[in-house]
């Protein structure tokens, strides 16, 4: 069975240009809850660590540098089916090609500063999960 939980992160264009309060709206009324929240504002380093995957993408570096250019809000969300539920809620990488209603299409600028991540995977949803939060700041 698909997992309950997923990680999403609000990213440093959106949450600078003070969308966090709607797009946390949205989330909750497609019905996700939230069970770990924090902001922060990214190192290289953390960044790099965290899209590791992507490292030898064309992208990576600015990316990275996207990534680090402002405080960012990742938090832990449940709901049945999170995974899956979260990526269709966010939409398409592209906010030109995400569908309508989306968190991107709403509220992202770009494919490169596209407002919100979400774990595209259970597994990797622990995994990110562990990069943000501690046992003991998840509920
Ligand atoms: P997504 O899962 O939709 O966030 O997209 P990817 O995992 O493919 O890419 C991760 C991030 O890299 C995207 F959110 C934005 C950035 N990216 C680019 O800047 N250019 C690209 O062509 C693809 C991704």
């Amino acid at each position: 069975m698909a997992g309950t939980r997923t990680l999403t992160i609000i990213k440093p264009d959106a949450f600078g240009a003070g969308k966090t309060g709607q797009i946390i709206a949205h989330l909750e009324q497609a019905g996700f809850r939230i069970r770990a929240a924090r902001v922060l504002h990214l190192t290289h380093a953390q960044a790099e660590a965290f899209y590791a995957v992507h490292r030898q993408r064309p992208f990576f570096a600015p990316l990275t540098t996207f990534m680090t250019s402002g405080p960012c809000m990742p938090m832990i969300l449940e709901r049945a089916d999170a995974v899956s539920t979260l990526r269709t809620t966010i939409g398409a990488t592209d906010p030109a090609e995400a569908a309508a209603n989306t968190v991107r299409k709403l509220y992202a600028e770009s494919k490169e500063r596209n407002a919100i991540h979400a774990s595209d995977s259970d597994e990797n949803a622990e995994r990110e999960a562990g990069f943000f939060f501690a046992e003991a700041d998840r509920i």
